[in-house]
Order: structure tokens, then sequence, then C-alpha cells
């Protein structure tokens, strides 16, 4: 199977149903991006997508920032190519069935459904953390994603509010086939626990509208075609 510069395919022998930004949120773990563009690229290939993997890589020591570093990837990729479908994708997590597709629904869907780390189960029923898909009306619908999460955690119960806040539910794959593997590793430097986490998550409804893809604001530092991805490296300020 042949792989464009920067991480594209495009099945050769089909129509792909959909073009999709594979997006994921990034600082200093190469080692577990190596595992995911192993693992990943046939898989995807067997789906028949058309897809490009683009790594937003973040700038500099300051805290990390998963969510606007997602919006960013979503900005980005759609200045490449007419992406219609955005998955967002931590480095670290591998699915472990083909059959769990890595494309947009009816629904938001949560991908990650069945993780080894919680012992093939959801932790809690609105749980929308690791891999997830949105089509871009569904994505603008939300006002995309908060910027103001710096930090570990609450990010994702955001997303999950802002979806459940427009009427939409999650669509996700059976237990069976959202089984996935997460690669363990240690808390990472400048991502502790965001104490206003809390507060944020009680507060997205009055929120969503104001912070999002309409009040994003960043600097490209570099663009680079890789090999197997588009390592697009951001300064996303701090908080
Ligand atoms: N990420 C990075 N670099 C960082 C922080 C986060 O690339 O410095 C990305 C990466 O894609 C990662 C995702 O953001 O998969 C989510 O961050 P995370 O993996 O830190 O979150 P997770 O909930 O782990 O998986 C939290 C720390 C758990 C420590 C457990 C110690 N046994
Ligand atoms: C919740 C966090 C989520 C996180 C989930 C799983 O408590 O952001 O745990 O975390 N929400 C808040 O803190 C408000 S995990 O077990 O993967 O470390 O995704």
């Amino acid at each position: 199977m042949k792989l464009r510069p920067g991480g594209r395919f495009t099945p050769q022998d089909c129509e792909a149903q959909q073009k999709v930004a594979i997006i994921i949120p990034f600082r200093k773990r190469d080692e577990h991006l190596k595992y995911w563009l192993h693992y990943l690229h046939p898989i995807l290939q067997r789906q028949q997508l058309d897809y490009g993997v683009y790594v937003i890589n973040q700038d500099g020591d300051e805290v990390f920032n998963r969510a606007k570093l997602l919006n960013i990837g979503y900005t980005e990729s759609l200045k490449e190519y007419d992406y219609e479908c955005f998955v967002f994708s931590d480095v670290d997590l591998i699915p472990m069935d083909d059959r769990n597709t890595y494309k947009c629904f009816s629904q938001p869907r949560h991908l990650s459904v069945s993780m080894d780390k919680f012992g093939f189960r959801l932790p809690y029923h609105q749980y929308f953390g690791g891999v997830s898909s949105m089509s871009k009306e569904q994505y603008l619908k939300i006002n995309g994603f908060p910027n103001n999460y710096w930090g570990w955690g609450g990010e994702d119960d955001d997303i999950y509010n802002r979806l459940s806040s427009k009427g939409m539910s999650i669509s996700r794959p059976s237990g069976e086939v959202g089984k996935c593997r997460m690669i363990r590793h240690d808390r990472d430097k400048q991502n502790e626990p965001n104490p206003q986490r809390f507060d944020r998550i009680a507060h997205t409804r009055e929120t969503m509208s104001k912070d999002g893809i309409n009040s994003l604001s960043y600097r490209v530092v570099k663009v680079e075609k890789l090999d197997l991805f588009t390592r697009i490296t951001v300064d996303v300020g701090k908080p």
C-alpha cells in the first residue's frame, strides 16, 4: 500500500466513504508515536479510508493543553484537504479489532470504549476520552472544544457536556469491537491534574458559546511532511 508524504493515503481500488483527518495531541511521546504509526497505518488502510495523520506538537515546556491542540488539528488539517470527518486520538491507544472503523457516524462517536486499563469496560457512562470522532457538522455545532483546560483532566467531560447540551447522543461500537490497549506510561511533566477542572465542567453550558473554535488563537511554528505523518508544531500560549 502506498502512503503519500505527510502520512496521506487514498485507496486505489475503491472510492472511500469519508475523508478522515486523524488528529493526535502530542509532546515528547516519540516512543508511543512509533508504535501508534506501526499499528494504525495498516488498520486504517484495511478500513479503506481516505485519510491523513496530523500530529499536533505542543512547542515549549508550558502546561499541556490537549483540547486546544485538537482544535488546532481540526483547523490546520482543513487547510490541506476537504476533510469531512475528524478522529481525535491519544498517541498511546491501539485498537485491537479492525471493525472499529476510524470514521464518523450520524452521532459523535466514542471509539475507545473498552480499554485494557479499565478492565475492558467504560470507566463511567459519560466517558468520552481516548479516541473519538466527529463530522465537521457535529464539531461546529458544539463550537469545537474548550481552549482553557490546562493540564490533565476534564476536557473530555467538557466535550461530552457540549454534545449532550446540543441534544446529540454518543455512538459507540460494542465492547468486543471497541477493545483497545493503552501503552503504559507515567504522568508527563507539565500535565499535572488541573485543579480547576471540576469547576469548569460544571459550567460548560454557559461557557461553550464563547470558548471554542470561535476563540481559538495560536501560532504555527513549523509544518513538516514526514513519511508517516504531518507534524505541526504550535505555540499554544500559556494559562
Ligand atoms: N500527551 C503528550 N504529551 C504530554 C501529555 C499528553 O503527547 O506531555 C498527549 C498524548 O497523546 C496522550 C494524551 O495527550 O496520550 C493524553 O494524556 P495522558 O496520556 O497523560 O493522559 P492519561 O489519562 O494519563 O492517559 C494520565 C497520567 C496517568 C499516570 C498513571 C501512572 N501510573
Ligand atoms: C475522569 C477525568 C477525565 C479522564 C477520566 C479517565 O475523572 O478527564 O477520569 O482518566 N475527569 C475529571 O477529572 C473531571 S484516566 O483513568 O484515564 O486517568 O479522562
